[in-house]
């Protein structure tokens, strides 16, 4: 199977993030990566090749204001020469009236963008998601041009909570969405999008919200106790143009194999009646009962387990990193999924 990496990751390696008002080492970490690299290569797993050199759809996906302010907001500050980190602390109200224009200062521009506490931009957090996004556009490439089935893009840091112009839950850039906005270009008429990160990919959902040509699938914990709290839930399934073309599944702190399995079979029969062309992943490691921030309780079989059924969809397939926190075993997680994903089309060919 053909990998795409950038070791361009590493740019971006928050140091802490907040819990309960106290500074923690931060979950979302190179090493992450860096333990995947490590167990596919030493397994001998995968092709790998780097990100190409081609132009990003990211205008279809981000507004270009925000493309500007990821882009600006760390050399500006630099150039400002002040102190502490880039992390909001004031947001706009959800009122209609307040809340709608950009400020000019730098914190109220965090403030205006971000999402979150947790999500920090550093000097080299528009590079690594750069080339993160264009690791999921060569990725598809591959897949679009039908000189691949399936194809792995090691994305990092992750990319589902970002939103048209919203960056959160350590994600700046959705790569996911960049992935299906590339599929659609390269004449795909239908895509989709099956998220199984354990927190729901409220970035994806919204930026696809009202289309119809990209169906959104997500499980995940239920966004009564789980980040990110405002979305997820089952009866969000889409507006206007988009209504029906959003399917969510919130599931219960504690799930497990049965439940999970059920489920996603249960998702998959959309993406049949749709008739999708071609399929994205956004794959998040964090289902685990060893993850640390996840809190289902499915074991390490599960993975090889859902590379299958997510094979026997049998479309042509991008898969894209998301979470996982459990950092010493992402690696296994990641070679049972791929390895079986590929056994699986191997037999169905
Ligand atoms: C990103 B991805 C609080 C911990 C939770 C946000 C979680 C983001 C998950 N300090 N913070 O979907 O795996
Ligand atoms: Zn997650």
């Amino acid at each position: 199977m053909k990998i795409v990496y950038s070791p361009l990751h590493t740019k971006h390696h928050p140091p802490f993030e907040f819990r309960r008002g106290e500074k923690i080492p931060a979950f979302e970490i190179p090493d992450r990566v860096a333990n995947i690299v490590e167990t596919l290569r030493q397994r001998s797993f995968g092709e790998w090749i780097g990100p190409e050199n081609m132009d990003l759809p990211l205008q279809k996906i981000h507004d270009s204001t925000y493309l500007q302010f990821l882009k600006e907001i760390y050399p500006r500050w630099h150039k400002a020469e002040l102190d502490g980190d880039l992390v909001p602390y004031c947001w706009p109200p959800s009122t209609p009236i307040a809340g709608k224009e950009m400020p000019q200062d730098i914190f109220g521009q965090l403030g205006y963008f971000g999402g979150d506490a947790d999500t920090p931009i550093l000097a080299g957090t528009w590079e690594a998601t750069y080339a993160a996004a264009a690791c999921a556009a060569t990725a598809t490439k591959l897949i679009s041009s039908g000189a691949e089935q399936v194809v792995f893009s090691l994305s990092r840091p992750p990319g589902h909570h970002a939103g048209k112009s919203r960056y959160a839950g350590y994600c700046f850039l959705n790569h996911a969405a960049i992935a299906c906005e590339q599929l659609l270009e390269d004449g795909m008429e239908k895509v989709a999008l099956l998220d199984i990160d354990y927190h729901h990919g409220d970035g994806s959902q919204a930026i696809f919200y009202d289309r119809s040509d990209v169906l959104f699938l997500s499980l995940h914990a239920d966004p009564d106790y789980e980040y990110p709290f405002f979305s997820g839930r089952s009866h969000e399934e889409g507006i206007g143009k988009g209504k029906g073309y959003t399917k969510n599944y919130p599931l219960a702190i504690g799930t497990n194999w049965d439940t999970y399995r059920a489920t996603l079979e249960q998702a998959i029969t959309h993406i049949h009646d749709f008739q999708a062309n071609a399929l994205v992943i956004s794959l998040g490691l964090d289902i685990s009962e060893r993850d640390l921030l996840g809190k289902f309780k499915l074991g390490d079989e599960v993975f090889g387990l859902l590379g299958e059924i997510c094979a026997n969809i049998a479309l042509p397939s991008v898969i894209i990193l998301e979470g996982g926190y459990a950092v010493q075993y992402l690696g296994g997680f990641t070679y049972d999924f791929l390895y079986h994903f590929e056994q699986t089309i191997m037999r169905l060919q």
